[in-house]
């Protein structure tokens, strides 16, 4: 699948600082030192329904964690799924009496022109599940012949007792996996699994559903979690640096996707940090497809709303806190935004050296967003108040926006 066109980066004067992040396997800050080429895996789009604000966050967290490693001189691998066939797609298309394959397409497309609008770097591969299906078999197949699959009429579950690691990824007790499993695209209540909580690998052919040619395992479909792993290992390989996603992920997917790598290579873990950005609600609950209580980046850009200030109400909340989106929210947003542009238009200001490095000691600072804004804010208060005297302070401001947190002024 093609991604979408990558905005400049500009570089900016001095020294980036690595990356510090949370790490929701370890539950601490880990400082990330990766190679020349660091690897980012971070879980795409279910294409049935446009971007939402929710969406939006989280890749916007992921956006950050590019540009900070850019700003080391880093090149980054970033790789990223798009689950073109799963249940939730297949039921949309057909209460909307679509094809699922043109929904799929439809939705994906316009994901695109959000990301790009938002100035969101691309993904140097971007996969859909559909075309990952023939690095897919393999692999559940090598888990059967490893004694970690077994089959249920037809289907093959992946046997969570097999992977000594299982649960290291999330920390729930079994109540809470239960819970979530059933919540979460699993089957707990399936009569014969070996362990409730073991997922789908591979689903045999059901009526009136697509279904591909699956080798030994009969024809049918993939599971979830086993897609992004095939896509991860297929283009990263084990130990890349983060496996990002909503926080909403990290069980049972970014869990049982650690499970499926660790078995079949034997290695620990799949990724360095698994990272997770918080929750976006809307009228107190989170945003979601299912829920319908959406805000979409494609509806308000429609509105006329500049995506500059949209990136700009996203970096106002620090990625890992569940936050509200309000129309004050965007109002504050499009208000710093006219203040920032105003300012970077003068012909000189106060030298921008200091908030250069403020922004990016709160970025490398477990992605401080709302800290970066305020090194900014701060800038741009002083020119206000004192003027000054440094003609290279405004394209500098300008760039370090740009290139830090993705803001085109
Ligand atoms: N295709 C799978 C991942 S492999 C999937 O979860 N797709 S999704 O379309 O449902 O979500 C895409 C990304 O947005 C995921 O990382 C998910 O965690 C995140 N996300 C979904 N809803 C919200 C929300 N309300 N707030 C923040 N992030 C969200
Ligand atoms: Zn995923």
């Amino acid at each position: 699948m093609h991604a979408w066109p990558a905005s400049e980066v500009p570089a900016l004067p001095g020294q980036g600082r690595d990356l510090r992040i949370h790490d929701t396997a370890t539950g601490a800050p880990v400082t990330l030192q990766p190679g020349p080429v660091a690897r980012l895996y971070v879980c795409g789009i279910t294409p049935y329904d446009a971007t939402h604000m929710g969406h939006a966050a989280t890749y916007n967290a992921f956006d950050l964690v590019q540009r900070v490693w850019l700003d080391t001189k880093r090149q980054v691998h970033y790789v990223q799924n798009v689950t073109d066939v799963d249940d939730p797609l297949l039921e949309r298309a057909e209460r909307d009496g679509l094809d699922w394959t043109a929904l799929a397409e439809q939705e994906t497309k316009l994901f695109r022109e959000d990301m790009t609008a938002l100035r969101m770097l691309p993904p140097r591969h971007y996969i859909g599940a559909v075309e990952a299906i023939p690095g897919i078999v393999p692999l559940v197949e090598r888990l059967r012949e490893l004694g970690a699959a077994y089959d249920l009429e037809g289907d093959v579950y992946f046997s969570v007792e097999s992977d000594p690691h299982f649960g290291e990824v999330s920390h729930l007790d079994a109540a809470a996996m239960r819970l979530l499993s059933a919540e979460r695209g699993g089957d707990p209540d399936r009569p014969g699994k070996k362990n409730p909580l073991d997922p789908m690998l591979w689903m045999a052919a059901r009526e009136g559903e697509p279904s591909w040619d699956g080798g030994s395992l009969g024809r049918g479909r993939p599971g979830w979690h086993i897609e992004c792993v095939a896509i991860a290992l297929d283009h990263l390989g084990m130990g890349f640096d983060v496996q990002g996603g909503g926080s909403d992920l990290a069980f049972p997917h970014h869990e049982m996707g650690a499970s499926h790598a660790q078995v079949l290579t034997g290695e620990f873990p799949m990724a360095k940090a698994y990272v997770h950005a918080g929750m976006v609600a809307l009228d107190g609950e989170k945003m979601s497809k299912s829920k319908g209580n959406l805000v979409f980046v494609s509806r308000l850009r429609r509105d006329g709303v500049d995506p500059a200030a949209i990136r700009l109400a996203l970096h106002a909340h620090h990625y890992r806190s569940d936050w509200e989106w309000t129309d004050q929210v965007l109002r504050d947003a499009v208000a710093r935004l006219e203040r920032w542009r105003a300012a970077v238009s003068r012909p000189d200001g106060p030298a921008a050296e200091d908030m250069v490095e403020a922004v990016r000691a709160a970025l490398a600072d477990d992605l401080n967003a709302p800290e970066a804004l305020a090194a900014v804010d701060r800038w741009v208060t002083r020119q206000g108040e004192a003027g000054g005297t440094d003609g290279s302070a405004p394209g500098v401001v300008s760039r370090t926006v740009d290139a830090l947190l993705g803001v085109a002024l």
